[in-house]
């Protein structure tokens, strides 16, 4: 048996959100190596067609749309648009998130509330729109991006880890209501990871010193290290492959090491 056949996708289409930059365009890298035909949404036309100049420069022939992921109506209009142009998704990646880092009881309902839309009501809905035709072709891989706060708090994060604490449990009912149609739905939890969405807490400090989140952070990790985007492509092209045919609910953390580790002594 050719074993590495299993981590191919060939002839698959692979829907990834939000993957103008950072993780989501290395996880669409990640795919594209693999065999897949990339699909991509964004928020903006300027930030889809950097991010196709990008693919291009790299050697992948992307499909680049602008979709507000939070708007049933525009999500099932490009699944359909996917569905005509490339064909039906046979990987979908629920990567587009946001954050918003504010205390608690300063944080206004409606920045609560478009932290939910975008990281935990989104990927229902595109997950939603989608799974019909999985279901039809007789197998799908959906992959939700979760995160080390789908485990833990800290401070000023209270509605990003409210969002990714449910999309953790949204992944394992999308397993337990559409396992039986051989869709395995399982999530990426990444620790932190070097991009534009933690740039602020790694800015160095006006004396020039790490911030000191950045040392925090370093010190907590066995790896010693932030994470790079690169670091999820592997377990992405694992759990988007035949390789995981029997892997459905599972979060697998991609962090370095930081949840299993106490920190060390000061
Ligand atoms: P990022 O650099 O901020 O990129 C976010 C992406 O989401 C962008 O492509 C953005 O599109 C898109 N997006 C945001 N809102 C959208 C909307 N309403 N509709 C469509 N697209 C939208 O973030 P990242 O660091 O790569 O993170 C990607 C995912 O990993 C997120 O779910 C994040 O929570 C998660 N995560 C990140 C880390 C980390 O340390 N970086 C760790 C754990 C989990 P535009 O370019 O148009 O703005
Ligand atoms: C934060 C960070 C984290 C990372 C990631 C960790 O402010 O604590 O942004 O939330 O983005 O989610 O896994």
């Amino acid at each position: 048996m050719d074993m590495m056949k299993k981590f191919s996708l060939e002839g698959k289409v692979a829907l990834i959100t939000g993957a103008s930059h950072g993780i989501g365009m290395a996880i669409a890298n990640a795919f594209a190596a693999a065999g897949a035909t990339i699909c991509f949404n964004c928020s903006s036309e300027g930030s889809r067609v950097r991010a196709l100049e990008t693919y291009k420069a790299n050697g992948v022939d992307a499909h680049g749309y602008v979709c507000d992921v939070c708007d049933e109506e525009a999500v099932k209009a490009l699944v359909a648009q996917i569905k005509e142009e490339v064909g039906v998704i046979d990987i979908l990646v629920n990567n587009a998130g946001i954050i918003k880092r504010i205390p608690m009881i300063e944080m206004s309902a409606e920045d609560f509330r478009q932290v939910i839309d975008v990281d935990l009501n989104a990927p229902f809905i595109v997950s939603k729109a989608v799974i019909p035709g999985m279901i039809e072709k007789g197998h799908g891989k959906i992959i939700n991006i979760c995160s080390m706060m789908s485990e833990l708090g800290r401070e000023t994060v209270s509605a990003y880890a409210a969002a990714k604490g449910g999309l953790k449990m949204l992944t394992r009912n999308i397993c337990s209501e559409y396992g039986e149609y051989n869709i395995q739905c399982n999530g990426i939890g990444p620790g932190y990871i070097a991009t534009s969405q933690t740039a602020p807490l790694r800015e160095r400090q006006p004396d020039g010193s790490r911030h000191p989140f950045d040392q925090f952070i370093v010190a907590k990790t066995p790896a010693a290290r932030w994470g790079e985007a690169e670091d999820l492509m592997g377990p992405a092209v694992f759990l988007a492959s035949d390789a995981s045919n029997f892997v459905n609910g599972h979060i697998l953390y991609v962090d370095g090491g930081i949840l299993a580790y106490i920190g060390k002594q000061p």
